[in-house]
C-alpha cells in the first residue's frame, strides 16, 4: 500500500514564533494580524506564540534562524513588506529576505515560512496584507501549521545532507 504524508491544519499544541519587520510597519502590522488570526483560528494556544519585531525584512532570517536553533518552536512564520524604491536596495533586501528564510528552513530542518512581500508599488502591498488579494500573512502562518504537522507525520532525519 502506498504511503501519503500530507500536513493538517490543525494547531493544537504547535508553538510557533512569528518575526516581523517594522519597515513599512503598516503593512507589515496587517500581515502580523493575518498570521496571528490564523494561528487563533486554527487552535495555536496563545502561550505558544511568539512575536518578534526586527528592524527591516534583511534582518528577518538571523531572528528566525535563533528561534530554528532554540529547539523551542515548532514553525516559524516570517513577515514584512519589501516595496521597490528608486534604487536597487530592493533588490538585494527581497532577495537576502527569501533566501536567507529558505536557507534557514533547509539548514534546520524546522519549517520556516515565508509571507514576506516583495512589491512594485504600495498598492500592491496593501492588496496582500489584507485588500483584495488576501494576507500573505495569513497564508504564510497556515502553511507553517500544515508543514508542522507534515513533518510531525514524517519519518525522522537519519542522514545529514
Ligand atoms: N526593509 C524592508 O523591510 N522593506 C523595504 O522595503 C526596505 N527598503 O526598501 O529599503 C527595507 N530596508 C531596510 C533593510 O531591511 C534593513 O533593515 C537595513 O538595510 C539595515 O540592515
Amino acid at each position: 500500500m502506498m504511503q501519503v504524508f500530507q500536513g493538517a491544519y490543525d494547531g493544537r499544541g504547535l508553538r510557533v514564533a512569528v518575526v516581523v519587520s517594522r519597515f513599512n510597519e503598516s503593512i507589515s502590522k496587517a500581515l502580523l494580524d493575518g498570521a496571528l488570526d490564523c494561528l487563533e483560528r486554527n487552535g495555536v494556544k496563545e502561550q505558544d506564540i511568539s512575536v518578534t519585531w526586527v528592524p527591516g525584512a534583511f534582518e528577518i532570517p538571523a531572528a528566525a534562524k535563533r528561534h530554528a536553533t532554540s529547539g523551542e518552536v515548532d514553525a516559524i512564520v516570517c513577515v514584512g513588506a519589501v516595496i521597490k524604491g528608486e534604487t536597487a536596495h530592493f533588490e538585494y533586501v527581497s532577495q537576502q529576505a527569501c533566501d536567507g528564510i529558505g536557507r534557514v528552513a533547509l539548514e534546520s530542518g524546522i519549517p520556516v515560512t515565508c509571507g514576506v512581500l516583495t512589491t512594485y508599488d504600495s498598492q500592491q502591498a496593501m492588496d496582500r496584507a489584507g485588500g483584495k488579494a488576501g494576507n500573505k500573512g495569513f497564508e504564510a502562518a497556515l502553511a507553517a501549521i500544515e508543514m508542522a504537522n507534515l513533518f510531525a507525520s514524517m519519518p525522522k532525519p537519519r542522514l545529514e545532507l
